[in-house]
C-alpha cells in the first residue's frame, strides 16, 4: 500500500513525543530531524521539507503548547495539520455542471488518463447520475481508441471516435455536438500523451481547452513516478490552465513524494486518486483523511460512511449511547459483531479504526473466531447476557456456558477480555466530542502499554 514505508517512519518519529507528560525542545527537534528524514525518504521535494519542517517546529515550540496540557498530543495535532496542508488543505470538490460537464485529461503517456477516464465516466454516473461520453481525442496510437472502446463497453458508456486521421480539436468540436444531440450531459476527454512533455502537445491540448471550455481540466500523474510526476505537473501548470490532478496508482507502494509536493511545487490540488486498475478503482481525494492514515490514526471518517452505508443511523446511535452509558451487554457485543460481518472483512475495518492498525500487527484476529465467540454468547442465559458482571463473577457460569457452547473456560475468558477492551476504548472516545477529537487526535493514538505481554497474541485485541 502507499505511503507504507513513510507511515511506519513518521510514526515512529511521532512516537518519541507520545506519552510524555512534558517536552523539551531537544524532544521536538529529535522528532523533527527523523520527520524530515522520512519526508527526503518518501521522495518529497526538498523546499517543501524545508518549509514544512520550519513551520512545524514554529507551532510545536509554541509556548501554550509545551507549558500547556498534554503537550505530546498538541505536538502531534501540529504535525497531523501540516501534513494535511502538504497534501493540499481542505478537500477539493468535483462539482458538476448541470448542463454539461466537460472533463479533459491530460498527462504522460502511461500516467494513467485513459483507464482514468472510464473511471470517471463509471464516477459521475453513479454519483452524479450523468449519463456520460468518453471522447477518444488520442488519435496517434490506434490501439487508444481500441483500449478506450473496451472499457467503455464494460462500462456500457459509448465512446465518441473518429478514427487516426482526423485533428482532435475537430473531433473535439464534433463530439460536442453529438452529445447535445443524443442527451449526454458529461463527456469525458482523453487525449494523447508523449513520452516527455513537448512543444506540440500541449500546443494541442491547449486548442482542445479552447474548444471545449472545460469545467474540469485535470492532470493525469503516476503516483509511483515521485519527484518526476511532481515536474510534470509544473511544466504543465505553466503552461495550461488546470483545475486540478488525478494521481493514479495509489495502490501500489509509491513512496509518497508526488501527493506531499504537488500542491506547493505546482499549486494543484489532487481531486482524484486512483487505486487500482478496475474502473471502480477510483477514490475522491481528502488530505486530513490521508494524513491521518500516515500518522497511523486510523480513518474514522472512512469508517463511519462503511458503517452508514451497512447500519442504520439508529442502530448506531442506540449503541453507542449504550456503551457509553454503561449499559451495554453480551447482547449488544453480539449484535454489533453481526454489523461488522455484515461490512466485510473484519481484519480490513479494524485497521480504520483508530489504534488498532499497531494492534494488528501483533494480533491475529481470526474471523473464524466470531463464530466461537457467537457460540458462547448464545449459550449464556438471557438474565447473564444482559448482566455482563453475573459472568464475571462466577467461575459456576463460566464452566456452565463455556461447556455448553463447546469451548474452553479460556475463551470465554478471552471474549470477555476482549469485551472489557471495548467497553474502555468506547468511553474514551465517547467522553469525546467529535469536534474534540479533531482538536486532540493524539488521544486516538495507540497505547503502547497494549502492545505489552508475551506469546502469541501478546497484547492484540483477542477474540
Ligand atoms: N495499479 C494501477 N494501475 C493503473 C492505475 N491507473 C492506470 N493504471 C495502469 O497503468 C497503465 C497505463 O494506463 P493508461 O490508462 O493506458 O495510461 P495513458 O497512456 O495515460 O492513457 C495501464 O496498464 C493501467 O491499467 C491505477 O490507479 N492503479
Ligand atoms: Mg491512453
Amino acid at each position: 500500500m502507499a505511503f507504507d514505508s513513510l507511515a511506519s517512519k513518521l510514526q515512529m518519529a511521532v512516537r518519541r513525543v507520545t506519552g510524555k507528560g512534558r517536552l523539551s525542545e531537544k524532544d521536538i527537534e529529535g522528532m523533527l530531524r527523523e520527520i524530515r528524514l522520512s519526508l527526503l525518504e518518501a521522495d518529497v521535494n526538498l523546499n517543501v521539507v524545508k518549509h514544512f519542517s520550519a513551520k512545524i517546529k514554529e507551532e510545536a515550540l509554541g509556548a501554550h503548547i509545551l507549558k500547556g496540557l498534554n503537550p505530546s498530543q498538541q505536538v502531534i495535532k501540529v504535525v497531523k495539520d501540516n501534513l494535511t496542508e502538504m497534501l493540499g488543505g481542505s478537500e477539493t470538490p468535483f462539482v458538476t455542471d448541470t448542463k454539461t460537464t466537460r472533463v479533459i485529461l491530460s498527462g504522460l503517456q502511461g500516467s494513467g488518463k485513459t483507464t482514468s477516464a472510464a473511471k470517471l465516466a463509471s464516477f459521475m454516473a453513479k454519483h452524479h447520475a450523468k449519463t456520460p461520453l468518453l471522447v477518444a481525442l488520442d488519435v496517434y496510437r490506434p490501439a487508444a481508441i481500441d483500449q478506450l472502446k473496451t472499457l467503455g463497453e464494460d462500462l456500457n458508456v459509448p465512446v465518441y471516435e473518429e478514427g487516426t486521421d482526423v485533428d482532435p480539436v475537430i473531433i473535439a468540436k464534433n463530439a460536442l455536438k453529438y452529445a447535445d444531440k443524443h442527451g449526454h450531459d458529461a463527456l469525458i476527454f482523453d487525449t494523447a500523451g508523449r513520452l516527455h512533455i513537448d512543444e506540440s502537445m500541449i500546443d494541442e491540448i491547449k486548442a482542445i481547452h479552447q474548444t471545449v471550455n472545460p469545467t474540469h481540466a485535470f492532470l493525469v500523474l503516476d503516483a509511483m513516478t515521485g519527484q518526476d510526476a511532481v515536474n510534470v505537473a509544473k511544466h504543465f501548470a505553466d503552461h495550461l490552465t488546470l483545475t486540478g490532478a488525478v494521481l493514479t496508482k495509489f495502490d501500489g507502494d509509491t513512496r509518497g513524494g508526488a501527493a506531499l509536493s504537488l500542491r506547493h511545487v505546482a499549486a494543484v490540488p489532487i481531486v482524484f486518486m486512483g487505486v487500482g486498475e478496475k474502473t471502480s478503482d477510483l477514490e475522491k481525494f481528502y488530505p486530513e483523511r490521508i494524513a491521518e492514515r500516515i500518522l497511523g490514526m486510523g480513518d474514522v471518517l472512512t469508517l463511519v460512511d462503511k458503517v452508514s452505508e451497512n447500519v442504520s443511523e439508529a442502530d448506531m446511535m442506540n449503541m453507542m449511547e449504550k456503551m457509553t452509558s454503561g449499559h451495554y451487554n453480551f447482547d449488544d457485543f453480539y449484535k454489533q459483531l453481526k454489523m461488522i460481518k455484515r461490512m466485510g472483512s473484519i481484519g480490513g475495518l479494524m485497521k480504520l479504526i483508530p489504534g488498532m492498525n499497531k494492534m494488528l500487527n501483533s494480533a491475529n484476529v481470526d474471523e473464524s473466531r466470531l463464530a466461537s465467540i457467537e457460540a458462547l454468547i448464545q449459550s449464556m442465559t438471557k438474565k447473564e447476557r444482559k448482566d455482563p458482571g453475573l459472568i464475571k463473577k462466577s467461575a459456576n457460569r463460566r464452566r456452565r456456558v463455556a461447556h455448553g457452547s463447546g469451548r474452553s473456560v479460556a475463551d470465554l475468558n478471552r471474549l470477555i477480555t476482549s469485551f472489557d477492551q471495548q467497553m474502555q476504548m468506547v468511553k474514551r472516545m465517547g467522553s469525546m466530542d467529535p469536534s474534540a477529537m479533531a482538536q486532540n487526535p493524539g488521544a486516538m493514538m495507540p497505547k503502547q502499554k497494549v502492545k505489552k505481554g508475551k506469546g502469541k497474541n501478546r497484547g492484540g485485541f483477542r477474540f
